[in-house]
């Protein structure tokens, strides 16, 4: 169960960000909706809300997920691999201060993106990716083998990020799309398989009783229904645009 979720309100520069999408450029009024509806989600789901301001500086900042991997013990500050967003953990290690006693940190020339990385129960999975490199995935599978947890590393072949194409719902089940979906890594989970089409809501988050998916999918909804949770539908289109799913919006702990 998560108690806490920390989410940062996206800036008029947001527009600037990073995306290799080519799906135009956000709105901002419509974007400011988008994420106010995510917060009203997530409070839905029974949790405290600590929502950070915009910081134009960042353009990309809204996206938290990046900054950070939390457990319920300890914190590990992440040292993102884009330049432009490297300096956004910064503001984010004081607010993690609030939370946590224990906390680790990537360093350079080690690079990693909380988008890279994936909890099941007691293991992680550690993505390597344009944004995540071998000595950043390395530096953090220690951290978290020093804490007690498995941890794997998964290179990427085509996602963005490793969650881009997988999500973990809990009770042994695991979303997954493209690469992902026979992987012998994710052999032992119970899958519900994304196809190609709908792979954008591969990047779905369990937030306590529900989980919550980009809207416009109608059969992963219904799939997820059929495994017996509760959805949440939310429209994302322009996160989308800059690269960004329903977990890059928040860091549940
Ligand atoms: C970026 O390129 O960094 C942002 N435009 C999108 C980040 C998405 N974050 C995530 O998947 N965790």
């Amino acid at each position: 169960m998560f108690s806490n979720v920390i989410v940062k309100k996206p800036g008029k520069s947001y527009v600037e960000g990073l995306t290799t999408s080519n799906l135009g450029t956000p709105n901002y009024e419509e974007l400011l909706i988008q994420h106010e509806n995510y917060v009203e989600a997530l409070k839905r789901c029974n949790v405290e809300v600590t929502y950070l301001e915009k910081d134009e500086v960042y353009p990309d900042s809204t996206f938290v997920e990046d900054t950070a991997v939390l457990t319920k013990d300890f914190a590990v500050v992440t040292n993102p691999g884009a330049q432009s967003r490297n300096g956004e953990i910064i503001a984010m290690e004081p607010v993690l201060k609030g939370f946590y006693d224990k906390i680790y940190h990537i360093d350079a020339p080690g690079t990693l993106d909380g988008g890279d990385i994936l909890q099941a129960d007691d293991t992680f999975y550690i993505g390597i990716s344009a944004r995540t490199n071998e000595e950043g995935a390395e530096q953090l599978k220690s951290i978290l083998e020093g804490e007690g947890y498995r941890a794997h590393i998964v290179p990427l072949k085509e996602f963005f990020h490793l969650k881009t194409g997988i999500a973990y719902i809990g009770n042994n089940k695991m979303v997954l799309a493209g690469e992902f979906i026979d992987d012998e890594l994710f052999a032992s989970y119970d899958k519900i398989v994304i196809p190609k089409d709908d792979e954008y809501s591969a990047n779905c988050i369990l937030v306590n009783d529900y989980v919550i998916i980009p809207s416009g999918y109608p059969a992963t909804k219904e799939k997820l229904q059929a495994a017996g949770h509760q959805v949440i539908e939310l429209p994302m289109s322009e996160f989308q645009k800059q690269d960004g799913g329903l977990s890059c919006l928040s860091l549940r702990f």
